[in-house]
C-alpha cells in the first residue's frame, strides 16, 4: 500500500454459505473499506451488499462485549467469573432436581459459520447429555439430511449441483441469485448460472414466485406451494412410461429400482396438472429436455424442504437425478472432497434417525436432535423430562421458528435462560445471563461445514483481524469453561483434558484443523489428489487454495450397510400414503385449470432479500435503510377481489396467530399465494437494538404453525401455510 499506515487483511466472509473472499483495508484499527478479494480462486472478487455489514457489526455500540445479567433495574454488566458461577449453579441445580433432559439447547444458524462453535459448542452440548437438543436445522434442511441418511448412509452425504459443468439445471424452491446459494456453496452464483447459458445450456426455475433467479432463467414455471412431490412423482412416472430411465454408470450401485414403477404409476403428468398448476405438456417437456441434455441436474432447496412433504421431495429429487444417470457424474449432482472431511469413510455410517422420540408429540430424533416445532410443547407440558431451562447459542428462535407467540409464552415460563450471543435481541431478551462471543473479525475462521457443500473443492483459512476486546473470551473458551463447570460428578476425563489444555492456554481450534487436514485427502503427495497440503501451508495462503472440480466418490462414498444406494427406503414409501390422502390422484384436463378457492384463503410462502441475513443484521443501518421490505406480496387479481390497493395494510391470520402489514401488489406471484419475508419483528421491550427497532417489521413466524410439520422428519412447514387475508 502507498500510505504507510494503511494495511490490508484478507479473509473469507462468514455471513452466508457462499464463503466469498474479502479484502479489508484499514487505517490503524479503523476499517476503511471492504471489497471482494480478486485473488480468491473461488469467489474471484465477488461480494454482496452484506459483507460491508461486518464493519458495522464490528463497530456496533449495541454489540455486547461483556456478560450481562437481567436485574429488576435492567441489564447489568457482570464479570465472566460471576456469569459462569451463576450459570453453572442454576443449570446444575435444575439438572440435579429434574434430570438431564430438563435443560434444553437451541443452536442457531451462525453456529455452522463459526469454527469454535462447531467444534467446542457441539462437544459441550453433547456433554450435557440432554435429549432436548434443537437447532435451526429443522426450520431449514432436515429433510435433506434424512434423504441422505436413508439413501446414502450419512446425513452429510448431500449431493451438490455441479453448476460449473452442467448443461441443464432445474431449480426448485430456491432463489440463489438473492440467497447466494444454499447447500450449494457457489460464490457469484449469478455468473455461474449465466455461464450455463453461455455454453449453450439452460436453467429453469419452479417457484410460486417469479423470483430474481427466475428473471435470468430460460424459463420459469409457477407451482402451487406444497405440491412439488406430485410434480416429481409425475416426472419419475414419465421417465418410466417413456423408457427414459437410464442409471448409466450408477446401475451397479443402486438397489430397489424394480419397486419404483409401482410407486409412481398413479401419478401421470395429467393427474398432477391441476394440483400443481403446471400443465402436463410442460412437465413432459421438462423431463424430455432433462434427459436430452448431456449433463443435467435437479437442485432443490428451502422452498421445498420447509414444506409439508419436504422429505418426500428430497427423496424424489435424488431419485430423479439417479434415474437419469446424473449422480456422481460431471455436471450432475456430486459429492464433495473437502480438505477436512467430517464424514470419513466409516462403513456403515449408522442410521442417525428415530433412535428415540420426543416426549409429547413423539417426533423422531435425527442426528441427535428433535425438530424445533416440538420445543414449545416440551417446555409447556408438565411431567418427567419437561424443559425447565434453555441454552440458546447463536440463534433467535423467537423470530425464526414456527408460532412465535406460543414459544414466547414457553420462554416466559422457564426457570433459567442462558444466551450465548452478542446481541440482546428478541430471544436473548428472555435470558437471565448473556455471554457474548467475539465478533467475526476477532476470530480465525475455516469453513468446516460449507466446504462440504461447495461446487469446487477449495480451502481457505482466515486469521483473526483484530485481537478480541480486552478481558473478553473466545467462543471456544466460553464453551470450555461451561464444559468444565457443568461436567457431571466433578468432571469427566474428557472435560479434565479440556480443562488442562485450557490452563495451558494452548487449546485452539487450529489443532483440530491441522489434524483434519493431515488425515484428509490432500495431505499426502502420493494421494490420488497429488497434493501435499498441510495446515501450516494453508495458513500462509492468504487467498485460499483451489483444490479442483468435484470428483467421483463412488463406490466408497456410499455409506449404507451394503454399500448400495437405497432407491426406495421404506419410510419414504410409507409416507406416500399421506400425500395420497391430501391429494387423491385423479385424471383431470392436461391443461392446468385454476382450482376454485375461497377469496380470502391463501398459502403463505417466504422471501429473502439481498440485505438480510435471517434475523440478525438489521442493526446495521445499511441493511435496513430505504423503503419498507417487510411487505406482503400478492397478485393484482387477489388484491382486487379482497379490495385493497398498493401500500394498504392487510390482516393475515392463521391457526397460530395474526399480524398486519403493508401489501405490495405484483404479478410476479401466483394468485392465491402470499409472500412475507422472515427475520423481521423487532421493536420488543428489553432488547438493545437501536437501529433494528426503528425498522421493526413483523415476524412471519407469528403465522407459521408448530402443528404443521413434514411428518417424516418433523421439519417445520414455513412454505405453504394456509392463511386468511382480509382488508383492515
Ligand atoms: N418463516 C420463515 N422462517 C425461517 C426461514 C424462512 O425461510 N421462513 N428460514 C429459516 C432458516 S433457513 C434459518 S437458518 C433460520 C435462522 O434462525 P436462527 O439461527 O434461529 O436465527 P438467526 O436469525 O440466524 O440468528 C442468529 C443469532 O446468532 C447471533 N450470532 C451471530 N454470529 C454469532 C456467533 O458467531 N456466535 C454466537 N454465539 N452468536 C452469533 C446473532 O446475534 C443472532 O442472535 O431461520 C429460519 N426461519
Ligand atoms: N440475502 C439473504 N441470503 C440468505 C439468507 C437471508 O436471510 N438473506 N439466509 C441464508 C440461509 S440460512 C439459507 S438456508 C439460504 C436459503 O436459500 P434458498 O433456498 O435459495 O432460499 P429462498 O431465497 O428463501 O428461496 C426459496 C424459494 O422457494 C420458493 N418456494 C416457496 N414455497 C415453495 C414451494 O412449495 N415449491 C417451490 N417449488 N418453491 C417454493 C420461494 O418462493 C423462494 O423463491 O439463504 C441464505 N442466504
Ligand atoms: S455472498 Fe455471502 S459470503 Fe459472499 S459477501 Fe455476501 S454474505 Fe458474504
Ligand atoms: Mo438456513
Amino acid at each position: 500500500m502507498t500510505t504507510s499506515n494503511v494495511r490490508t487483511h484478507y479473509r473469507s466472509c462468514n455471513l452466508c454459505e457462499a464463503i466469498c473472499g474479502i479484502e479489508i483495508r484499514l487505517r490503524g484499527d479503523e476499517i476503511i473499506s471492504i471489497r471482494g478479494d480478486k485473488k480468491d480462486p473461488f469467489s474471484k472478487g465477488h461480494i454482496c451488499p452484506k459483507a460491508v455489514a461486518l464493519q458495522d457489526l464490528q463497530n456496533d455500540p449495541d454489540r455486547l462485549r461483556k456478560p450481562v445479567k437481567k436485574t429488576p433495574q435492567g441489564w447489568q454488566e457482570i464479570s465472566w467469573s460471576e456469569a459462569f458461577r451463576e450459570t453453572a449453579k442454576k443449570l446444575r441445580g435444575i439438572q440435579a432436581e429434574f434430570g438431564r433432559d430438563s435443560v434444553g439447547v437451541y443452536q442457531g444458524n451462525p453456529t455452522v459459520h463459526n469454527l469454535d462453535a462447531m467444534i467446542f459448542g457441539v462437544s459441550f452440548f453433547r456433554q450435557l447429555k440432554t435429549k432436548n437438543r434443537y437447532s435451526a436445522t429443522s426450520v431449514d434442511q432436515l429433510p435433506h439430511h434424512l434423504a441422505a441418511i436413508l439413501m446414502f448412509g450419512h446425513a452429510l452425504r448431500l449431493p451438490i449441483p455441479d453448476i460449473d459443468r452442467t448443461d441443464y439445471m432445474l431449480i426448485m424452491g430456491a432463489n440463489p441469485v438473492v440467497s447466494n446459494g444454499s447447500i450449494m456453496t457457489a460464490p457469484n452464483v449469478k455468473k455461474r448460472l449465466k455461464a450455463i447459458q453461455s455454453r449453450g445450456g439452460q436453467f429453469i426455475t419452479i417457484d410460486p414466485r417469479f423470483t430474481e433467479t427466475s428473471k435470468i432463467a430460460d424459463r420459469h414455471l409457477f407451482i402451487r406451494p406444497g405440491t412439488d412431490a406430485l410434480l416429481l412423482l409425475a416426472m419419475v412416472n414419465y421417465l418410466f412410461s417413456n423408457g427414459l430411465v437410464d442409471c448409466g454408470h450408477l446401475h451397479e450401485y443402486v438397489e430397489q429400482l424394480e419397486q419404483i414403477p409401482a410407486l409412481v404409476k398413479d401419478y401421470s403428468p395429467e393427474s398432477v396438472a391441476e394440483e400443481t398448476g403446471i400443465p402436463a405438456l410442460d412437465i413432459k417437456l421438462l423431463v424430455k429436455e432433462f434427459c436430452a441434455a448431456e449433463k443435467a441436474v435437479l437442485y432443490a432447496r428451502i422452498g421445498v424442504s420447509t414444506h409439508e412433504f419436504g422429505s418426500l421431495v428430497n427423496w424424489l429429487v435424488n431419485l430423479f437425478n439417479i434415474l437419469t444417470g446424473n449422480l456422481d457424474t460431471k455436471g450432475g449432482a456430486m459429492f464433495t472432497t473437502p480438505a477436512i472431511d467430517l464424514i470419513g469413510d466409516k462403513k456403515p455410517a449408522g442410521k442417525k434417525h428415530a433412535r428415540y422420540h420426543s416426549r409429547v408429540s413423539q417426533y423422531p430424533e435425527t442426528i441427535s436432535e428433535f425438530p424445533v416445532a416440538a420445543l414449545a410443547e416440551e417446555i409447556l407440558t408438565p411431567g418427567k423430562g419437561q424443559i425447565k431451562a434453555m441454552i440458546v447459542a447463536a440463534g433467535n428462535p423467537l423470530l425464526s421458528t414456527p408460532n412465535n407467540t406460543q414459544l414466547e409464552k414457553a420462554f416466559n415460563s422457564l426457570e433459567f435462560v442462558l444466551s450465548i450471543d452478542f446481541y440482546i435481541n428478541e430471544t436473548s431478551r428472555h435470558a437471565d445471563i448473556i455471554l457474548p462471543p467475539p465478533s467475526p473479525l476477532e476470530r480465525s475462521h475455516y469453513d468446516l461445514a460449507f466446504n462440504h457443500f461447495a461446487v469446487r473443492n477449495y480451502a481457505r483459512y482466515s486469521h483473526a483481524l483484530f485481537e478480541k476486546a480486552k478481558g473478553s473470551l473466545s467462543e471456544a473458551e466460553i464453551y470450555l469453561e461451561l464444559a468444565y463447570l457443568m461436567a457431571p460428578g466433578g468432571f469427566t476425563e474428557k472435560a479434565k483434558a479440556w480443562a488442562k489444555l485450557k490452563f495451558l492456554k494452548t487449546f485452539k481450534a487450529e489443532g483440530f484443523l491441522a489434524k483434519g487436514i493431515k488425515k484428509g485427502p490432500y495431505a499426502q503427495p502420493k494421494s490420488q489428489n497429488n497434493r501435499d497440503l498441510s495446515f501450516k501451508q494453508l495458513a500462509k495462503l492468504e487467498h485460499g487454495i483451489d483444490l479442483g472440480p468435484l470428483q467421483s466418490r463412488f463406490p466408497e462414498g456410499i455409506l449404507t450397510k451394503n454399500g448400495k444406494i437405497q432407491l426406495a427406503p421404506k419410510k419414504f414409501v410409507a409416507d406416500l400414503a399421506r400425500l395420497q390422502l391430501k391429494f387423491p390422484t385423479e385424471i383431470t384436463d392436461s391443461l392446468a385449470a385454476a382450482k376454485p378457492r375461497e377469496k380470502h384463503s391463501f398459502l403463505l410462502i417466504g422471501r429473502r432479500d439481498p440485505r438480510t441475513c435471517n434475523s440478525w443484521l438489521h442493526n446495521s443501518y445499511r441493511m435496513v435503510k430505504g423503503k419498507n421490505r417487510c411487505t406482503a406480496l400478492i397478485h393484482p387479481a387477489d388484491a382486487d377481489s379482497i379490495g385493497i390497493v398498493q401500500g394498504q395494510a392487510v390482516k393475515v391470520t392463521s391457526r397460530a396467530g395474526s399480524l398486519e402489514l403493508e401489501v405490495a401488489i405484483s404479478n410476479e406471484i401466483m394468485p392465491g399465494v402470499i409472500s412475507i419475508p422472515h427475520g423481521w419483528g423487532h421493536g420488543k421491550a428489553n432488547t438493545r437494538l437501536d437501529i433494528a427497532n426503528q425498522h421493526a417489521g413483523v415476524s412471519a413466524n407469528q403465522l407459521t404453525d408448530e402443528k404443521l410439520v413434514d411428518v417424516l422428519s418433523g421439519n417445520a412447514v414455513l412454505n405453504g401455510v394456509p392463511v386468511e387475508v382480509t382488508r383492515i
